[in-house]
């Protein structure tokens, strides 16, 4: 794998140093709303875009990229949906295996036919195991991909599915709860995927409020996504990321 993205993501586990991405879901923001929200996540200092969601319905996938490419240098990385949904405008993608589920399409099958076409792309691969964990109510993800969520209570199964991702090789852990979870994951099996893998741990879905992100990253989330609560309200942005970096200056 290329030096870059992903050292600076692992130097951030090894330091301690939590990270902020927010998830810009190119179908929902309109052109307007996103130069909000940029314009805040900049002063925010927020560490990462995440740009996906798991349908594209529109054509906005590389407008936002050149939005984002305007106005800051914060690396973008894709958070594929689908085979369909890469630009090379991006700076990286996340190469999604879905280790939660059973389906063997999205366990290794799509990445068959996508992997030449990475091959060829100036895009950083961050080999990642996503783990989808149950937040209460049935989201796109679990619809669409044909798989059942991890239950919310079974930190046991999270921690022995996240640590066989690792020993496979991968370099991320990506628990996530849905766009719009009801529930967002508990500290205590974040706690537990955390102290069980020695690979960056990012956590998302659900998350809408400051102290729901501190927690997270006390509890051992390495980047804390947050995309929904933003959307809705942009100004929330500085709040999280102040409250997730908070941590960092504590020596
Ligand atoms: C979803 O983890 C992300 O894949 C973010 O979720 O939109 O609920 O913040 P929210």
């Amino acid at each position: 794998m290329e030096p870059g993205l992903y050292d600076s993501i692992s130097e951030g586990r090894r330091s301690g140093k939590k990270k902020m991405a927010v998830l810009i879901d190119p179908d929902k923001v309109r052109i307007s709303n996103i130069q909000e929200v940029l314009k805040l996540a900049v002063e925010a200092n927020v560490d990462y875009f995440f740009i996906g969601g798991s349908l594209i319905v529109n054509n906005m996938l590389d407008q936002c990229l050149d939005s984002i490419k305007k106005l800051c240098d914060i690396p973008m990385i894709l958070f594929p949906g689908n085979s369909f949904q890469l630009s090379y405008k991006a700076d990286a993608i996340l190469f999604l295996s879905l280790i939660s589920g059973r389906n063997a399409e999205l366990l290794i099958g799509k990445h068959v036919i996508t992997a030449p076409y990475l091959k060829m792309s100036p895009l950083q691969i961050l080999p990642t195991g996503y783990m989808l964990i149950d937040g209460g109510v049935p989201t796109t993800v679990s619809y669409v991909s044909n798989t059942q969520p991890i239950p919310a209570s079974k930190d046991d199964v999270a921690m022995c599915t996240a640590l066989a991702g690792q020993m496979l090789g991968l370099k991320l852990i990506y628990m996530d709860a849905g766009s719009g979870a009801k529930n967002p994951i508990s500290t205590s099996m974040i706690e537990a995927v955390s102290q069980t893998i020695n690979i960056p741990l990012i956590v998302g879905g659900g998350i809408k409020t400051p102290e729901k992100a501190y927690e997270n990253v006390k509890a051992g989330a390495d980047i804390v996504v947050v995309g929904n609560a933003i959307e809705k309200d942009p100004q929330l942005v500085k709040e999280i990321a102040d409250a997730i970096h908070s941590v960092n200056l504590v020596t």
